[in-house]
């Protein structure tokens, strides 16, 4: 009876497996193909990367995920092999040995090696991150609770809110928390440097695809780059914790080609002017505070 249960139990932890790497094997395909610009269900890894930064980004996790498995494997064998060599029954009389010095001098310079060739590619990268190349064109995103609003000083300043569409508003296609009124427009392939701030309290500016997270704080100025070598549209959120509607102020970088750019900051350009000339001076300044006032209280 007993050894009819156990067979029972084994046979559902093999099911149990089965399910798992049939829910793992399901998940690469998804993974392999990735939805533009965005997280999707069971999606695993990170999304597509855009940006050099990215790129580098996503091949010093791979390294860190062999090294990391590696490691563990190596820590649960030696382990495994300790539990049942040396195990009271199987090992009676313990050795006495209290040093080897070739073992010491082993388990000291093996993970300092471990350690070079992560630090190397590591500095590597930051620096990538940090060194900001030329800048071919300048945004300025400030956040405030709760959306973004964006400035293009190198563009005769255009300068607009971007709030997220309540669900009941989207449109067949457009991706729940994700979509905003006004996307960011920046061309394709092109060097993008942005001054990141906030006006209130502490935001974080990060789109995944481009590989840049950065806070926004208020009174400083933060700045990261992007150069996006695929057009499309790049979802990001606010990724720091900045009160009720920390969710709901997502980021949308639309990337196209420079002509279509350009007709962009002209079409907003000549939207500005009618502005002024209808004696609006500060659109966003007034744009801000009475969104704020209309967004519903959850
Ligand atoms: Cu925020």
């Amino acid at each position: 009876m007993k050894a009819n249960d156990t067979r029972i139990h084994m046979h559902m932890s093999a099911m149990a497996m089965i399910a798992v790497v049939a829910v793992i094997a399901g998940a690469v395909p998804a993974f392999a193909q990735g939805a533009q610009g965005m997280a999707e269900p069971w999606q695993l890894g990170f999304q597509e990367a855009v940006t050099p930064v990215m790129r580098e980004t996503d091949w010093f996790h791979n390294l860190l995920l062999v090294i990391i498995a590696a490691i563990v494997a190596f820590v649960t064998v030696l382990l495994a092999y300790v539990f049942w060599r040396f195990n009271e029954n199987a090992n009676p009389e313990p050795s006495r040995t209290t040093h080897h010095t070739l073992l010491e001098v082993a388990w000291t310079v093996i993970p300092v090696i471990i350690l070079i060739v992560i630090a190397v590619p590591s500095f590597r990268l930051l620096y990538l991150q940090r060194d900001i190349p030329d800048a071919d064109l300048t945004i300025k995103a400030i956040g405030s609770q709760w959306y973004w609003s964006y400035e293009y000083p190198d563009n005769g300043n255009i300068s607009f809110d971007s709030v997220m569409v309540e669900d009941d508003e989207l449109k067949p296609g457009q991706p729940r928390l994700l979509t905003v009124d006004e996307n960011i427009v920046v061309p394709v392939n092109k060097v993008v440097r942005v001054i990141v701030t906030a006006n209130d309290v502490i935001h974080a500016f990060a789109v995944p695809a481009f590989g840049i997270k950065i806070d926004a704080v208020p009174g400083r100025l933060n700045e990261t780059w992007f150069k996006a070598e695929k057009t499309g549209v790049y979802y990001g959120q606010c990724s720091e914790l900045c009160g009720l509607r920390h969710a709901y102020m997502p980021i949308a970088v639309e990337v196209v080609s420079q002509g279509e750019y350009e007709q962009w900051v002209a079409a907003k350009k000549a939207e500005a002017s009618l502005r002024r000339d209808n004696g609006v001076r500060n659109v966003a300044g007034i744009a801000g505070p009475a969104r704020r006032a209309a967004a519903p209280a959850d």
